[in-house]
Order: C-alpha cells, then structure tokens, then sequence
C-alpha cells in the first residue's frame, strides 16, 4: 500500500514538472518577443554557430548562387556568410525559408540588424552576415529577384531537416 502511494506521488510530481515546462513553452513566446528564442532549456543564442558560405554571382559577373544547395539542421545555429563580388547587384530572396527561421541578426558593414528579414539586398562588391536558427522542416526555394536573374539561373533551394 506504502508502496503504491510512493508510486502515486512520483507520478504527480513528474506530471507537474511536464505541466510547467508546457506551460513555459507555451507563454514565453508571447511574453518575449524580441527577446532571445529559449525552447525548454535550449538557449539558442548560446549554440556554437556554424557558418556558411554562399556566394551571389562571382567576378566573372556569372548569375548563380555558389552553392546553390543548402541543408541546415533546425535548432542548430547559423551564420550565413554571403558575398556578392560582381559588378551587380543581386538579392537573397527565400521569403518561405525566412520565414521558417529565428533571425539573431544581420551585420552589414557597421550596422547590426536585429528582427525578421525577408530578403537581403547585396551591392557591387558587399559582404553581409546573417545569424539565425532554423525552425520549420521543409525545403524552400531561393532566388534573386532582380528581373531575368532567377531566369538566366539564380536560383536553387534550402532544407531545413529536423535535428538529428
Ligand atoms: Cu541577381
């Protein structure tokens, strides 16, 4: 009977523990918005950050994304490095992808942007640094959207893959 009561209590004491950390994951969002993203435990801003790449256009002034292939795993934290070294301008437009991620910021010469983006704008001859944390599993495309751009072959796509 000692027994059993025993039992009974663990299962409360875990059953409010559960409630808790559900009722911490549920409010937060809506009470931090600008704030850091904190899943449970996980403070994101304090994942080792992974950086990547790519490369809009090149000197030759070829009009593609180099990659143009991306796999990131969600929950893991970002560092998109991307470089524009032609003599256009070009864009970063994955307006489903942006939307799929927790944007940390964007540092773009002596500036730092903190808040959702949409898509970026890169000049002739810029670099730009965009920090974030994939959420959403899907894959989504990616473009520049200046006109005939995404035509003469800038394009390609982002997965986003659950964390392993
Ligand atoms: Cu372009």
């Amino acid at each position: 009977m000692r027994r059993a009561l025993r039992v009974f209590s663990q299962v409360i004491s875990t059953f409010s523990i559960l409630l808790f950390t559900l009722c911490c994951v549920v409010i937060k969002p809506n009470l931090a918005i600008a704030a850091p993203i904190k899943i449970a435990s996980v403070d994101f801003t304090k994942q080792p950050v992974i950086a990547v790449k790519v490369s809009l256009s090149n000197t030759a002034n070829e009009l593609k994304f180099i990659p143009d292939r991306f796999i990131f795993e969600s929950g893991k934290r970002y560092k998109l490095l991307l470089n524009n070294s032609s003599a256009m301008k070009h864009y970063f437009t994955s307006k489903d992808f942006a939307d799929a991620v927790w944007t940390q910021n964007i540092v773009a010469g002596n500036v730092e942007i903190k808040g959702n983006v949409r898509e970026l704008e890169l000049r002739p001859n810029t670099t730009a640094e965009w920090t974030f944390v994939p959420i959403k599993s899907g894959t989504y495309e990616l473009h520049c959207a200046i006109a005939g751009h995404t035509e003469a072959g800038m394009r390609g796509n982002i997965t986003i893959q659950p964390s392993a």
